[in-house]
């Protein structure tokens, strides 16, 4: 993998860190989400660009919880983008010997490189869904805003994405 920027890098161990300091705060106490205003939007965001396998090197949020005893959870999502513009999106997660599968549908919205959940009422008690590219270069990091408002209590997390490269 070619080395990513230092920035990034430093961006991810913020992020780290701020998952770390957070991981024993119940749902009850919920730090606010941000307002989606204050949240960065890749400019000319290239949908097609942005397609592919990606892995999260980062996982930083108001609800993110350490599993006790267990490594943090590492996982790949992969975008596949349909013919209307909506993204097909595939969260693959590595548990000892077993893969967990994780689809859903990320809709466009007037904003490129914003989106909403497709298919919510499947998905009991959530009320919104809102996904947005904060800033990208397309092949080796993304950044990436998800906010979702479940039984009246707004989650928000930010994954980092750094490039997949399957072999070396
Ligand atoms: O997809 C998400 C968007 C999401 O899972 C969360 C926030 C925004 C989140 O906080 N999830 C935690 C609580 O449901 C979790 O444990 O996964
Ligand atoms: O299991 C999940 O809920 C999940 C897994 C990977 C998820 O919500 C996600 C990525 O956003
Ligand atoms: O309900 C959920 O937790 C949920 C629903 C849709 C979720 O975590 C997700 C998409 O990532």
């Amino acid at each position: 993998m070619k080395p990513m920027a230092p920035r990034v890098l430093c961006l991810g161990i913020f992020l780290l860190g701020v998952w770390q300091s957070q991981a024993w705060i119940s749902t009850e106490n919920l730090v606010p989400a941000p307002n989606l205003s204050r949240v960065p939007l890749q400019p000319n965001f290239q949908n097609d660009q942005f397609q592919g396998r990606w892995y999260v090197v980062g996982l930083a949020g108001n609800a993110i919880q350490k599993k006790e005893g267990s490594q943090f959870m590492m996982y790949t999502t992969t975008y596949d983008l349909q013919r209307d513009n909506s993204y097909n999106v595939t969260s693959i997660l590595i548990r000892g010997q077993d893969c967990d599968y994780w689809t859903r549908t990320f809709v466009p919205s007037s904003k490129p490189g914003q989106f909403t959940l497709g298919n919510m009422q499947r998905y009991p008690g959530l009320q919104s869904y809102t996904v947005r590219v904060a800033t990208t270069d397309y092949n080796q990091f993304a950044m990436v805003f998800f906010q979702k408002t479940s039984e009246n209590k707004q989650y928000f997390k930010i994954t980092l994405y750094g490039e997949f490269s399957p072999d070396p």
